[in-house]
């Protein structure tokens, strides 16, 4: 498998080119006044956590088709992220789902998961399933059914979530419902709302008091007629009446085609109630595909408001979890997520190379044009030697998708664990 030594062999045999670039990078951003060094470390400041569910191909409804040397169990799974880590030490954390991924013996999880120099980030429920032997069905809702023996069987679940995320050191529940209605008149709004609200209550309250709820909206699917937690508005009129442990997740596929996400991330800033993102490429949908792969502008202004409202004294919002949430069934899962890693970076790099005083003066004075040159400049310069450097610095590889292919980690993965072998998953 990959080790240090592939990793400062690959580096070695492009240093050449990889510094021509950087230094010309440098040599221009100096020029502008900016600190390379501090963007750097800015960079390498930047953790993302994987999720557990990422690391298989993922289905569609019509099909699936594995690529082989999936991870079968939670162990394989931290160890994949672990070789991500390696690669990109953005990658320190990984996201796990319950009950796709309940630890057998925490302790040997735990030890396990050092050795990789990993932590679990967030823990995620899933009422979106029914599991074998479970008593009453979701069919019509989780934490909004309209009988309270459903409501309390997912609050139980998400109450068991956070226990074993306790026992992994997780700091974060991550609240998805697929709750709604496919048909007018279906379902009670109000009360659907009301019901979802106290189950909520009920799980905030059993949340250690260190931990963070984060509660996820999604306009349709799988519901096509009404969500309960549609949009961000409503995930933080739950939160406001939970409690100050409880934000806002936002999941970049989760908006309805064109909505301009980067104004929500600035009104969620605005307001202290961000509390995470769900990283992925959309098109149309939840589309879940590589982050950066279609709309890397997007990209860049979220994290445009997310630099913005870190330099304001007055935003007084509580540090983000920053998580891919994506899954498609094309790609090397693996390298998909390399892909991901490095496409956010760059984005938060652009963003921190914005010329920030000038847009302001700019704004201030309502000229236009230069408003928008200055904000695309940011976007078009070219700062992938500059991540590259950041990552090599912390030990990674410059090219990580190009040593995870040289090292043929696909072909030995199948070799260990079969071609047979399948994630859990969707
Ligand atoms: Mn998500």
């Amino acid at each position: 498998m990959i080790t240090n030594t592939t990793i400062q062999e690959s580096n070695q045999s492009i240093l050449k080119s990889h510094q021509r670039n950087f230094n010309h990078l440098a040599e221009n951003l100096e020029s502008k006044g900016l600190d390379v060094n501090q963007i750097i470390q800015q960079i390498r400041n930047l953790k993302i956590a994987i999720p557990s569910w990422a690391l298989g191909t993922g289905g569609t409804r019509f099909g699936r088709f594995p690529g082989g040397g999936e991870p079968g169990s939670l162990e394989e799974k931290i160890a994949d992220v672990g070789l991500l880590r390696k690669l990109n030490p953005a990658a320190d954390s990984i996201s796990l789902h319950i009950p796709w991924d309940i630890p057998k013996d925490p302790k040997a999880v735990l030890q396990l998961l050092e050795r990789e120099g990993l932590t679990i980030d967030s823990v995620n429920s899933n009422t979106f399933q029914d599991q074998p032997g479970q008593a009453h069905s979701y069919k019509f809702g989780s934490l909004c059914h309209s009988e309270e023996k459903v409501r309390k069987q997912a609050i139980e679940h998400n109450l068991h979530v956070v226990e074993y995320g306790k026992q992994l050191d997780a700091k974060t529940l991550t609240v998805w419902l697929a709750d709604g209605s496919n048909f007018p008149g279906q379902q009670h709004f109000r009360n659907a709302f009301t019901n979802t609200l106290e189950s909520l209550k009920e799980i905030y309250s059993g949340m250690p008091s260190d931990w963070t709820m984060l509660v996820e909206y999604k306009p349709y699917e799988p519901n096509f007629y009404s969500m309960v937690i549609p949009d961000w508005g409503t995930s933080h009129l739950l939160t406001q009446s939970l409690g100050t442990q409880a934000k806002v997740l936002v999941d970049l596929g989760h908006h309805l085609p064109n909505t301009n996400i980067e104004q929500i991330v600035a009104r969620l800033l605005h307001v202290g109630s961000l509390g995470g993102f769900h990283f992925n490429g959309s098109m149309y949908g939840d589309d879940d595909l590589t982050t950066g792969s279609i709309k890397p502008y997007q990209l860049f202004l979220i994290f445009n408001e997310l630099v913005d409202g870190s330099l304001d004294s007055s935003v007084l919002n509580p540090p983000v979890s920053y998580m891919i949430d994506a899954s498609h069934n094309s790609k090397d899962p693996l390298e998909d997520l390399l892909q991901s890693l490095e496409a956010i970076q760059i984005a938060y790099t652009q963003a921190l190379v914005l010329d920030r005083s000038k847009l302001k003066q700019a704004q201030e004075n309502n000229e236009v044009s230069p408003c928008q040159t200055i904000i695309q400049d940011a976007f078009r310069t070219d700062v992938r030697s500059l991540v590259a450097e950041a990552n090599r610095q912390a030990g990674g590889a410059i090219d990580p998708v190009g040593v995870f292919r040289m090292a043929q980690t696909r072909e030995i993965l199948i070799e260990k664990r079969g071609r047979l072998s399948q994630s859990t998953g969707l």
